[in-house]
């Protein structure tokens, strides 16, 4: 279950790289104890909402646990991990193609795809030459901290690279989900609507980075950027942004420099 919105999550979740389909059991820890045992059943509805709670902190905490074994991986490396979260179709794949294509001679990258079906971005990777592992997700609606873990394992990056995390498409889930990630990166295109920070508070808290992509459609749809500036800014004073478009690449290196200048760190 999602601490966040409820969702059952799968219990076999399938990574694999382009033509390949590997099987990894989904470790989730048995939360049926709350109810084992007792033979009072009438008691767990009278505290029905304290045992949804204690499941939610019990996914998170076992969450970051793994997360935090995932950062030492990284740390050991020295990789520069970025998890990018949005909405579906805001261009979270075309951002990542664009960079990597501008980037791959100068810097060693490594990528994991989360989508709920299909191999379809992680392919969108591979074309460009540089190691991917897809994460099907299945019901899931964000990706956790051991499906990263697994897929590391999988992708066995070298040192001093940078590891581009694919979340799934979802402004609210994989808030509350941290990967191990150096930084996180929230993408909002200029089709979604201005009021996207002050709707989805807990994904522009939780980022560091705020992406404004498809401004070359600025033109034509109502989209106020110093608006959604101004939102994200109240929720996050530290949020750093970038205005661009993954299409055309303009504005695309402003977003090369910081990353460039994050790796120095
Ligand atoms: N006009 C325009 N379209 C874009 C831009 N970036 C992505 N797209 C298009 O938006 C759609 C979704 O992009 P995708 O990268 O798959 O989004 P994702 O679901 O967040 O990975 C695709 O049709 C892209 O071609 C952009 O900067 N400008
Ligand atoms: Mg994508």
């Amino acid at each position: 279950m999602c601490s966040t919105c409820g969702c059952s999550q799968t219990d076999q979740i399938t990574y694999s790289k382009p033509g390949e389909k590997i099987e990894v059991v989904h470790l989730h820890h048995d939360h049926d104890h709350h109810h084992h045992g007792s033979g009072h059943h009438h008691h767990d509805h009278d505290h029905g909402n304290r045992t949804i709670l204690e499941l939610e902190q019990d996914i998170l905490m076992q969450n970051n646990m793994i997360a935090e074994r995932v950062r030492g991986f990284l740390m050991a490396k020295n990789i520069f991990a970025l998890n990018l979260v949005s909405s579906p179709g805001s261009g979270k794949t075309s951002l990542l193609e664009r960079t990597l294509k501008d980037l791959k001679n100068e810097l060693k990258f490594y990528v994991i795809e989360g989508d709920q079906q299909t191999m379809q971005d992680a392919d969108r990777i591979d074309a460009i030459g540089i190691p991917v592992v897809q994460i099907n997700t299945g019901k899931a609606c964000h990706l956790d901290s051991q499906m990263v873990f697994n897929a590391l394992e999988k992708l066995n990056p070298d040192e001093n690279s940078v590891l581009m995390i694919e979340n799934v498409g979802n402004l609210v889930c994989p808030a509350g989900f941290y990967l191990g990630e150096n930084k996180r990166v929230v993408i909002i295109s200029t089709t979604e609507g201005d009021d996207k920070p002050i709707k989805y508070p807990d994904m522009f808290e939780s980022s560091d980075v705020c992406v404004i992509n498809k401004i070359d459609l600025l033109p034509y749809v109502p989209f106020d950027v110093n608006k959604v500036k101004d939102y994200a800014s109240r929720i996050n004073p530290n949020m750093a942004f970038f205005e661009l478009s993954a299409l055309t690449g303009e504005g695309m290196d402003a977003w090369y420099i910081w990353l460039k200048n994050q790796l120095k760190k």
